[in-house]
């Protein structure tokens, strides 16, 4: 090598090393701003998780629409907008999520087309901060106060892998096998359950069959999702993406000690798919809890309760159980000023049920009274005692109104294909259904509506309780 070429990469090292300097100078100066703001309590970082279809974009873009227009919204509901403090709202990418942005532009587009659509289904992580402006009064003098939200998108499908943290491959095939043997499951696929059941553990792999039966148990698991509308399915973002994981429970893994199955040989089916089983822990789940649940303040948990409930008693069952391994999951705790910066926890934790608008105002109440029921079913345990747990019933965006018809209440609006609908719907009961009620939601679930014309329209975009909402998630901060 030239004593030029030598000197030329000498000089192109330290350049490189400068520019490194600055941008990890940069990164820490973006790192200490995002610390200081949460330790003055300006800056919220909000989860919002729900399974595919719960309503997470739609909400999203109702929540930074309502307060980027606070003189048109209606958030009585929310001291700050009802008092005149709120001045606005404006969007910015995450600074420290290092994620996609969420699309609001997009979403806000579909809603106010016309016709209007919903947004489009997502699939992937995103994020976005929205700064409020606040007006304040303190020692006779007004100031502006400004929070930072940042709001974190992802798949409620994520959610549910998070408890095989804390499962070695052979806890988690019994854990299954429990699940399988219920009836929704069982029904929707005899034939591969019995092909499961029969993959004996110690026999050597056929990678030709795993795959087959992989790929029927990625159908499965989406069929438990699409007809049975069952919540608690693993792995998680195989009903999302075609990425191929390749591992499914073992249900004939019943009595083996765990040093009888690390003796096995490599080539072995139980040692195939354990090892799939490892590398998706640690490849997708464990970095997914590292870099995104170390964050977030506040967890939003959105749920369709309708299309749940009408879809019949194994699926209310399934979503009880999915709450319940929420609940193990996060960890809870208040806020210290210590770990706020190192360690910050959830120190809120709110449910929600989404679309409500699609039954009856005198409807609402039940709803949110299920879905508390439902809740302290699953967080009553010694564990949970003191868990600032919280729920809510809304509609991000109201698509029906309300008419009487030869004296009876009945929903108006929309269908997707643009026709005037006029529907009642049964009448929500505010307990979890006993063997009796079923017969009661046989009718059916409610039709899907249309957004409403008009949306953007001088700051229009109706919806049901999100300033309850807004006050649960951030009332104690503004
Ligand atoms: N009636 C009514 N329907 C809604 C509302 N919000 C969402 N929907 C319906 O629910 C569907 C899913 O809403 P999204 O906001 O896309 O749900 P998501 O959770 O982001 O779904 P993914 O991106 O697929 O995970 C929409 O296409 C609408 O049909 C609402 O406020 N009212
Ligand atoms: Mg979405």
């Amino acid at each position: 090598m030239s004593s030029e070429n030598q000197g030329g990469t000498g000089s192109g090292r330290l350049r490189g090393l400068k520019k490194q300097l600055r941008r990890l100078g940069k990164e820490a100066l973006d790192k200490s701003h995002w610390a200081a703001e949460r330790l003055l309590d300006q800056r919220l970082c909000i989860g919002i998780a729900g399974l595919s279809g719960a309503g997470k974009s739609t909400l999203i873009t109702s929540l930074i629409y309502q307060l980027s227009h606070p003189d048109r919204a209606q958030l009585p509901g929310f001291a700050p907008a009802l008092n005149g403090r709120l001045i606005g709202a404006e969007l910015h990418p995450a600074v420290d999520a290092g994620l996609p942005l969420f699309e609001y532009q997009r979403c806000l587009d579909a809603l106010t087309a016309n016709p209007p659509r919903w947004p489009e289904s997502t699939r992937d992580l995103s994020a976005l901060e929205l700064h409020l402006h606040l007006q304040s009064r303190r020692l006779g003098r007004n100031y502006r106060q400004k929070l930072i939200l940042e709001f974190r998108d992802y798949p409620g499908e994520w959610l549910m892998d998070l408890p095989l943290l804390r499962m070695d491959f052979t806890t988690w095939c019994r854990h299954q096998s429990d699940l399988l043997a219920g009836e929704s499951r069982r029904a929707l696929a005899p034939l591969l359950l019995d092909r499961l059941a029969k993959l004996v553990p110690e026999a050597t792999a056929d990678p030709r069959e795993l795959d087959s039966l992989w790929q029927d148990y990625r159908q499965f698991l989406r069929d438990c999702r699409g007809s049975a509308r069952l919540s608690y399915l693993q792995p998680g973002r195989a009903l999302l993406d075609n990425d191929e994981y390749g591992f499914f429970p073992l249900p004939a893994l019943a009595h083996q000690n765990a040093t009888e199955l690390a003796a096995l040989p490599e080539n072995s089916n139980y040692r195939v798919l354990e090892a799939r089983y490892r590398e998706y822990v640690e490849a997708r789940v464990a970095p997914f809890v590292d870099s995104h649940f170390r964050h977030l303040d506040r967890q939003l948990v959105l749920v369709d309760l309708i299309g749940t409930l009408f879809a019949g008693e194994d699926a209310l069952e399934d979503m009880r159980k999915a709450f319940g391994h929420i609940a193990d999951t996060f960890r809870y705790g208040r806020n210290s000023l210590l770990r706020k910066l190192w360690r910050p926890r959830i120190d809120r934790l709110v449910f929600a049920a989404t679309k409500v608008d699609q039954v009856l105002a005198a409807d609402h109440d039940a709803l949110r009274q299920l879905l508390g029921q439902q809740l302290q079913q699953v967080f009553s345990g010694a564990r949970h005692r003191g868990l600032p747990l919280y729920c809510e019933a809304i509609a991000a965006v109201r698509c029906s109104n309300e008419n009487v018809r030869d004296g009876r209440r009945m929903l108006v609006g929309h269908g997707m294909d643009g026709r005037y609908l006029g529907f009642e719907n049964a009448e929500i009961l505010a307990h979890l259904p006993q063997e009796a009620d079923w017969q009661h939601y046989n009718g059916g679930l409610p039709p899907q509506l249309r957004p409403p014309l008009g949306i953007g329209r001088e700051g229009y975009m109706p919806h049901i309780r999100i300033d309850a909402l807004l006050n649960l998630l951030l009332g104690d901060k503004v």
